[in-house]
């Protein structure tokens, strides 16, 4: 039935899951199937790489860098361009791949091309704007300034969850600052990975830049130990899960590289006694419940002002009930399955230490009796100390608890490891800016009667503490993408020295 998708984004039934502007056609690594979670049928199968398939990729990017770097970078946007324009073209298709292959319903799908959309005009604007700044010299007849250089080959390793937009984020902004990209995508959605990688090339081979995007698909070993260890990356920018950031952070470090971590969320939303329980009960539900509860800034922990927690507790069991789960690319539905099998036993381990921990489940938490991997999302209410709470399960369980003041609230909020993104629900002007000062949410992403997830492309994205200190995406995020170099001019015949310091021969 979906066949004909797989055809027009040109992936066949087993695919070359490794190229650089063509595809390497027999990778020699192990063959992985791509199921869909809604069937736990295969959509297709994915030859991976070797580190000599790795090899091959990284020096077709090093050799496009050499060109890449020198292209004025307004020309550099125009490619990024032109790829926006391919994917507007392919959004329906490729929005649906997204479902198929990761189960999330068909409107987060192309919700999901629409991100890489947006980043791709962010980067086009971007491209004309890679500021520099002139700094006052203390020297007369001097002149300093910064310029931003292209940095080299950006390694990207990618979650399943965002198979696409992740990337995205990281390759449009690459693309224009001068860098050639290798990504490594999640094992669970290579299909996704396949079907950019062919728009791409299309993009790429108008203008003979091979080498510029390159896909390497395979295992954390040894595609992800390769690309940490490789010195011809200078930055790896990766996201999952914390145990991979403290993986990836040291062994990249050991070789003073850079890295960029977008890692787990815990993420809380605060509810006062003032908040709009309409606005918030969509807000939560939408945060906590979409994508299956597999965005890494998914609503997992809901703090609600003690007045207010029985009548909204119970709308939100009742709202929980309404939640039509099934077929992602149904019309109607609003959660699909879980990734896996170890997703779903996952997430009944959690409950079952929810439960021995004092939890009390309020809603949910079964598995749906049909194939795939469907669950109801479940809402636990539970004593804030228990240790559960403080662990980020990659599934649709929401974890309530009450509070008595604003400040009880906050050291709460801030009592997890992670510090992606947070929410205050309150219709109080103190409690709102209490939220955002210094001593509120110690997150990287902070809202206000907005939820956890869904954030735009326009902002930095990323989180403090665990989540890894990285920020992708919008604002000035570019600058982990280029190296900074301060330049000083002496346009005189003098040559004064800073701080005063004399030097003089006599
Ligand atoms: C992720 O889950 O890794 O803010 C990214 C959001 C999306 C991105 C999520 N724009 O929820």
């Amino acid at each position: 039935m979906f066949e004909s998708i797989l055809q027009r984004l040109g992936v066949e039934p087993v695919h070359s899951g490794v190229g650089f502007g063509t595809w390497v056609m027999r990778p020699g690594g192990g063959e992985i199937a791509s199921l869909n979670p809604a069937t736990g049928q295969p959509l297709a199968q994915v030859l991976t790489a070797t580190r000599e398939d790795y090899e091959l990729v990284v020096e077709k990017a090093s050799h496009a860098f050499q060109t890449w770097r020198t292209t004025p970078a307004p020309q550099r946007g125009e490619i990024v361009r032109q790829l926006g324009q391919a994917l507007r073209e392919c959004q329906h298709d490729l929005g649906l791949l997204i479902t198929l292959e990761t189960g999330k319903i068909l409107s987060e799908g192309r919700g999901e091309v629409q991100e890489m959309i947006d980043i791709c005009d962010f980067a086009v604007g971007l491209s004309r704007q890679l500021y520099g700044l002139t700094i006052a010299s203390e020297r007369p007849r001097h002149r300093m300034f910064e310029q931003w250089h292209p940095l080299g080959i950006v390694g990207v390793i990618t979650a399943f969850n965002f198979p696409a937009a992740v990337w995205a984020w990281n390759a449009a902004i690459a693309a224009v600052c001068g860098d050639p990209v290798v990504w490594k995508p999640s094992c669970e959605a290579p299909l996704t990975a396949i079907a950019v990688q062919n728009i791409c090339d299309r993009v790429a081979a108008r203008h003979g830049l091979e080498g510029l995007f390159g896909l390497c698909t395979g295992e954390a070993d040894p595609i992800g130990a390769a690309m940490v260890e490789d010195r011809r990356l200078p930055l790896i920018s990766a996201t999952g899960s914390c145990a991979m950031g403290r993986q990836v952070g040291p062994a990249v470090s050991r070789r003073l590289g850079r890295t960029l971590l977008e890692l787990g969320g815990n993420n809380a939303a605060i509810l006062t006694e003032t908040a709009n329980l309409d606005l918030a009960l969509r807000a939560v539900l939408f945060s906590a419940v979409g994508t299956a509860g597999q965005r890494c800034t998914t609503m997992r922990r809901l703090i609600v002002h003690e007045s207010i927690a029985d009548e909204f507790i119970a709308r939100l069991a009742r709202a929980y009930a309404s939640v039509p789960v099934g077929n992602p690319w149904e019309d109607g539905i609003l959660m699909g399955p879980l990734i896996n099998e170890r997703a779903v036993q996952a997430m009944a381990r959690a409950l079952a230490a929810a439960q021995s921990q004092g939890g009390v489940v309020l809603f949910g938490g079964n598995r749906l009796d049909r194939p795939g991997w469907f669950v109801e999302p479940a809402l636990v209410q539970i004593d804030p100390t228990a240790a559960i709470v403080a662990e980020e399960t990659f599934a649709p369980i929401l974890y309530v608890m009450t509070y008595k003041t604003l400040d009880e609230a906050l050291a709460l909020h801030n009592s997890v490891g992670q510090g992606l993104s947070s929410a205050i629900f309150t219709d109080r002007l103190t409690d709102a800016e209490a939220f955002l000062s210094p001593r509120g949410s110690d997150c990287g992403i902070a809202n206000v009667n907005i939820g956890t997830s869904g954030a735009e492309i326009g902002g930095a994205f990323g989180g403090e503490k665990d989540t890894g200190g990285g920020r992708e995406a919008g604002s000035d995020a570019w600058k982990a993408y280029m190296r900074r170099q301060t330049c000083t001019i002496n346009g005189g015949a003098e040559l004064p020295l800073a701080q005063g310091v004399r030097f003089d021969v006599s």
